[in-house]
């Protein structure tokens, strides 16, 4: 830790799979990397007390309570932390930078296009205050995708022609119990916000370019009814357990998106490919601390996929915060990595590679709406209709 180190009180609204998640990356951070701003795991917000109370004490949080209203305002808190459902993401984030409070807020950034207009809108005004509002775009932390972007960036793909992303589960088959990831009221769609919301931003985040236009989307709900979790009926489910769109970026390339939670066998296939004219990148999340690199100055007789495992200290990035060369990273470094770029930011030191921002994971959910409308209308969304 840093000698004179300051903290930052943190609040945390939503105790399950991300509120452990970010709480592991909280704890982890202030050992592993030093920052000067060292987050105090002040309060955690969530709705089960009992269970509450256990996690807290166990994640090492100082206080909980059940209303995430508490948070707001409270001057111990200087950012708040939003891990909750779809739908419960602008409105807390919104009063927390209403309330000059710091805010990290969990992808996607609403269940509907309002709603994240209006994060956005807020993110926007608190900015010019100096308020910071991130969004767990985690992948991009990964050092295999640090340094795609670094290669990208120096120029070693060329004229880029193709994006291609998958992101595939197989956790949703007709005996996955409902939940609020199969509410569109709760969480605006199904797979497409779930996990393309991570490839548009992988994709958008490597390029450095927007999209321009949907060309097509097809999307299917295969399972329209599931288990309710106590077994004794079943309820609607009425989002798209798969979602497929193809696309252009402003620089003419082609992109092609697919996600699913019924793709069988992949667990959490996430990969992005990129061609260029001079060179390709290829990554899957499965493979994490993996970058395949294809360099077309290879020529024809020893040319190929080169197989780079990013794990070198100095030429991958924060790597050298973990273990000795060679030791890989796992799913939990990506969250860690990105908090400590976040203390970085809200410190006023640049982050390792770009953080998203609430305006950047705005055209993010943009594109997501562009796919909904492509595949319910059947007919291609320009962007500049989706404002
Ligand atoms: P989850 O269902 O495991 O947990 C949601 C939590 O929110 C629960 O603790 C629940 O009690 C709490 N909650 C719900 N309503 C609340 C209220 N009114 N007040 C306080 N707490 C409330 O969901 P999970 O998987 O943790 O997902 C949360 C968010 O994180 C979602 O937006 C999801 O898309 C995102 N996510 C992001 C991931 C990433 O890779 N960045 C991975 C998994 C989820
Ligand atoms: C479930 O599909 C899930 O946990 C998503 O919510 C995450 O965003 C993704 O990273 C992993 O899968």
């Amino acid at each position: 830790m840093a000698d004179a180190a300051q903290f930052l009180g943190i609040g945390l609204i939503g105790q399950k799979f991300m509120g452990r998640a970010h709480s592991n990356a909280f704890r982890q951070v202030g050992p592993f990397f030093g920052p000067a701003l060292v987050p105090r795991l002040e309060c955690v917000a969530g709705r089960d007390g009992p269970e509450l109370a256990a996690f807290a004490a166990r994640f090492g949080w100082r206080r909980s309570t059940t209303r995430w209203q508490d948070l707001i305002g409270d001057p111990s808190v200087g950012l708040v932390d939003v891990a909750t459902p779809n739908h419960l993401h602008a409105e807390p984030a919104i009063a927390a930078l209403g309330a000059g409070q710091h805010v990290l807020v969990e992808k996607p950034l609403a269940n509907t296009l309002a709603g994240a207009r209006a994060l956005r809108d807020a993110a926007r005004a608190a900015a010019a205050r100096g308020v910071h509002a991130y969004v767990w775009f985690n992948y991009r932390r990964c050092p295999a995708i640090g340094l795609a972007w670094n290669l990208v960036r120096e120029g070693r793909l060329g004229a880029i022609r193709h994006v291609r992303c998958h992101y595939l589960q197989s956790w949703g088959g007709p005996q996955t119990p409902a939940s609020w990831r199969f509410r569109r009221d709760l969480a605006g769609s199904g797979a497409h916000g779930d996990l393309n919301a991570h490839s548009i931003d992988l994709a958008r985040f490597l390029l450095g370019e927007e999209i321009d236009v949907v060309h097509g989307a097809v999307a299917r709900t295969f399972h329209p009814l599931r288990p309710d979790p106590s077994g004794a009926a079943h309820l609607p489910s009425d989002v798209d357990d798969a979602l497929a769109f193809t696309a252009t970026f402003r620089n003419g390339a082609i992109g092609t998106f697919e996600a699913s939670r019924v793709a069988g066998p992949h667990l959490n296939r996430n990969t992005i490919e990129i061609n260029g004219e001079r060179g390709s990148l290829r990554f899957d999340f499965e493979e994490m601390n993996v970058l395949h690199v294809w360099d077309a100055e290879d020529g024809a007789r020893e040319g190929g996929w080169r197989r780079v495992v990013a794990t070198e200290a100095g030429a991958h990035p924060w790597v050298e915060h973990w273990w000795p060369p060679a030791h890989p990273l796992g799913y939990e470094h990506t969250f860690t990595n990105m908090v400590a770029d976040v203390l970085g930011a809200v410190g006023g030191h640049a982050p390792t590679v770009p953080l998203a921002d609430v305006a950047d994971a705005y055209e993010t959910q943009r594109v997501l709406e562009a796919a909904l409308v492509a595949a319910r209308e059947g007919r291609a969304v320009p962007l500049a209709d989706v404002l």
